[in-house]
């Protein structure tokens, strides 16, 4: 199937799943719900539960019933994306080409939006309806992956240097620590729980941890490129906002920087020539964190 295909159907696919997960705020405060499902809704990739399921399928395991799990990815990542755009964080007008939620539901609600995406993601995580579908010691090893990802060891702490060093000179291995920790943990993660959900044996999931090092390294290089390079129109938000932050422009210029995401897209699709074409999906995923305009 030609990749563009895949992440279309596939995204279907997650918004319905997320729809369903959303019937069940009813005593939810309107205002609280329709912030949630402003930003879950308003047109991003979903590459992180596309990339979970990818990797389920190329372990030979249906994702389907798996779905509400492989949501809380986005919900924990749309819950980052409202916090990061904040006055206080990045102070961001423009995402995905609309009002950031700041400006539509105000500071309060859009801070109490993204609260609310991060905890009833563990709550879907925990609910019996979906931990029923798979054995107690997966579901345990899945909430903790995520969990450990998210959190202070992960993603929050990425972003907290990534503050820290605002304006700063840095340092490389400072500028490694945030592009792994904000952007590569959770994608790194997606992977990892594709493949435990997918039954994948120790070295299989050591090389799949490989290939989810290497493109959520890639992504946010990418990322980096973009916001030099890109298309304001096509990316859907202000650029050239990053002049001051730790990127790998900053660091290694953009030729080096180009040459960096080569190498780490090879590198993860030398690490999945295990699965052979059961590996075919991912490693076009790969190539399109290489090459993706937006
Ligand atoms: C707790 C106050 C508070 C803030 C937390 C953790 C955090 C804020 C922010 C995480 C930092 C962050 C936004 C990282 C992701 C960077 C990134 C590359 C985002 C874009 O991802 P895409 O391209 O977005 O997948 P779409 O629009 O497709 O969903």
């Amino acid at each position: 199937m030609v990749l563009s295909t895949y992440l279309h159907d596939k995204k279907i696919i997650i918004e319905n799943a997320l729809k369903d997960i959303c019937t069940s705020f009813i005593s939810t405060p309107g205002v609280l719900r329709d912030a949630m499902e402003y930003m879950l809704f308003s047109n991003g990739k979903k590459i992180r539960p596309i990339l979970a399921i990818a990797t389920c399928e190329s372990k030979g395991r249906n994702p389907d019933d798996l779905l509400p799990w492989f949501c809380t990815l986005e919900m924990i990542h749309t819950y980052s994306l409202i916090h990061d755009d904040l006055p206080s964080i990045d102070n961001d007008d423009l995402r995905r080409g609309k009002p950031t939620c700041h400006k539509v539901f105000g500071d309060s609600i859009a801070l109490m939006a993204g609260d609310a995406l991060l905890t009833e993601a563990f709550r879907v995580l925990s609910d019996v309806r979906y931990t029923d579908r798979i054995s107690p010691k997966i579901t345990k090893q899945i909430i903790f992956e995520i969990a450990q990802a998210a959190g202070a060891e992960g993603m929050v702490g990425g972003q907290v240097m990534d503050i820290l060093y605002d304006g700063k000179e840095g340092s490389k291995n400072i500028l490694n620590y945030i592009h792994l920790h904000k952007t590569g943990a959770l994608m790194r993660s997606a992977v990892r729980i594709g493949a435990i959900a997918g039954g994948a044996k120790a070295r299989e999931l050591k090389n799949l941890t490989k290939y989810g090092e290497c493109i959520g390294l890639a992504f946010q290089i990418m990322d980096d490129i973009l916001d030099a390079e890109g298309d304001e129109e096509i990316v859907g938000k202000r650029l050239k906002k990053d002049t001051n932050k730790q990127t790998y422009i900053k660091h290694y210029g953009i030729l080096a920087t180009k040459y960096k995401l080569e190498q780490l897209v090879d590198e993860s699709i030398k690490s999945i020539a295990f699965l052979g074409d059961n590996g075919q999906t991912l490693k076009e995923i790969a190539q399109f964190i290489g090459s993706r305009v937006s």
